[in-house]
C-alpha cells in the first residue's frame, strides 16, 4: 500500500511563488509516487476574518490553480476541508490532549496575536485543527514549507500524546521540506517570510500575476549596497533572488554561483524576472481553461470529498472507540 500524503493552503490571499517552491511544486513531483489528498483549508483561513463572498471565489481559485500547477484530480484528491465535518470534529477531541502551554510557544501564533487588538480562539487553536487534517487521513508524509515544520512537530506531539494515552491510534507524520525554496522572503522585505497575507505591493509575486508586473515586483526588489553577486558577502535580498531562481530552474549550486558569481544586480533581476515570467506563463493559461470549463472545478472538489470521506469516518470511528464517547 502507498504511504499517504496530505497537505493544503489556506484560502486567504493569492497565493504566491512561495507558497508554489515552497508546497505546490512538491505535490506535483511527488503525486504518483503516494496517495495524495490536497485539501484547501477554508476552515484555517477563517481564523481571521473572511468576507464571506470574496472567502467563497477564493477556494475555487485555490482549487484551480492546484489544477493547474500540475495535480491531477484522477490521480490525487483535492477536496475542500470544511466539505469534510471529520476535520473539525477530530479536531475536537485532539483539542482535549493538547496542553494549552503546546499552542502558545507556536511563533505563528505569537506573531498572529501580536497584530490583533483581540486574539481569536481560532489563532490559538489552529495547529490543533492542522493535526487533525492530518491525523484524520493516517497521512505518512506532509510535504510543507519551512514556516509549518514547527506545526508538524507539534502534530507529532499531539499524536504520540494521544496514541500513549488511548493506545496505537494514529500513524506519527513526517515533515517534507524541499531542498531549495523552503523559505522564500518578501521581495521588498527580505528579513520577512514571502506572505499572502502581507499588504506591500512589491512583497510578493502571484502565481496570477501579469508578466509586466512580476518584472515591475523583481526589479523592485530590495538588495544590498554592492553592485554585484559576490556569494561570500551575498545578503539576505540578494541570496532570495539566487534561490527563487535555483528552485525555478533546477539548477544545483555550482552551476548557479558560475552562472551568477559577479553579475550586477540590475541583470540578476532581469534573469530571474524572467525565468519566473516564463515558469508562470503556462499557469495562467490552464487556470483559464480550468475556470472556464462549466461545472468541472464542483465535480473534482465533490469527487474528491467523497474520496476521502470514508478515511475520515474510520478515523473518527476509531478514535471514538479508543476514547470510549458514545457511537
Ligand atoms: N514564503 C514561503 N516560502 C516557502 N513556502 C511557503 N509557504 C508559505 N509561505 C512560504 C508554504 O505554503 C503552504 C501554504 O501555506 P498556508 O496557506 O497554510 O499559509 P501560510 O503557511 O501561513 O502561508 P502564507 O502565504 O504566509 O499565508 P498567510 O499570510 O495567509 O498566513 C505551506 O506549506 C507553507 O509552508
Amino acid at each position: 500500500m502507498k504511504t499517504r500524503v496530505f497537505s493544503g493552503m489556506q484560502p486567504s490571499g493569492n497565493l504566491h511563488i512561495g507558497n508554489y517552491l515552497g508546497a505546490l511544486k512538491n505535490w506535483v513531483r511527488i503525486q504518483h509516487d503516494y496517495e495524495c489528498i490536497f485539501c484547501i483549508v477554508d476552515l484555517h483561513a477563517v481564523t481571521l476574518y473572511q468576507h464571506p463572498s470574496e472567502l467563497r471565489s477564493k477556494i475555487r481559485e485555490i482549487a484551480a490553480l492546484y489544477l493547474a500547477a500540475g495535480i491531477d484530480p484522477r490521480v490525487s484528491a483535492v477536496m475542500v476541508q470544511s466539505s469534510v465535518a471529520a476535520h473539525a470534529e477530530l479536531a475536537w477531541m485532539l483539542t482535549c490532549v493538547t496542553p494549552v502551554g503546546w499552542l502558545e510557544r507556536m511563533t505563528q501564533y505569537k506573531a498572529k496575536a501580536a497584530k490583533q487588538e483581540s486574539v481569536g480562539d481560532g489563532i490559538l487553536q489552529y495547529p490543533v485543527l492542522m493535526a487533525a487534517d492530518i491525523l484524520l487521513y493516517q497521512a505518512g508524509i506532509v510535504p510543507v514549507g519551512d514556516d509549518q515544520a514547527q506545526h508538524l512537530e507539534l502534530t507529532r506531539d499531539i499524536a504520540l500524546r494521544f496514541n500513549s494515552l488511548y493506545g496505537e491510534t494514529f500513524v506519527v507524520p513526517s515533515t517534507s521540506l524541499p531542498t531549495v525554496g523552503a523559505r522564500i522572503m518578501g521581495l521588498d522585505d527580505p528579513e520577512q517570510k514571502m506572505s499572502k497575507s502581507a499588504s506591500g505591493a512589491n512583497h510578493a509575486v502571484a502565481l496570477l500575476d501579469p508578466p509586466d508586473r512580476i518584472r515591475k515586483t523583481i526589479m523592485r526588489a530590495t538588495t544590498d549596497s554592492q553592485p554585484c553577486v559576490q556569494f561570500e558577502t551575498a545578503g539576505p535580498g540578494v541570496l532570495n533572488l539566487l534561490s527563487i531562481y535555483q528552485a525555478f530552474s533546477g539548477w544545483d549550486d555550482g552551476q548557479i554561483r558560475q552562472h551568477f558569481e559577479g553579475m550586477r544586480y540590475g541583470d540578476l533581476k532581469k534573469q530571474v524576472a524572467e525565468m519566473v515570467v516564463s515558469q508562470l506563463a503556462p499557469f495562467r493559461e490552464r487556470y483559464q481553461q480550468i475556470v472556464g470549463e462549466p461545472g468541472y472545478l464542483d465535480r473534482v472538489l465533490h469527487e474528491g470529498a467523497e474520496r476521502v470521506a470514508p478515511i475520515a469516518q474510520e478515523t473518527v470511528r476509531l478514535v471514538k472507540e479508543r476514547m470510549g464517547l458514545y457511537s
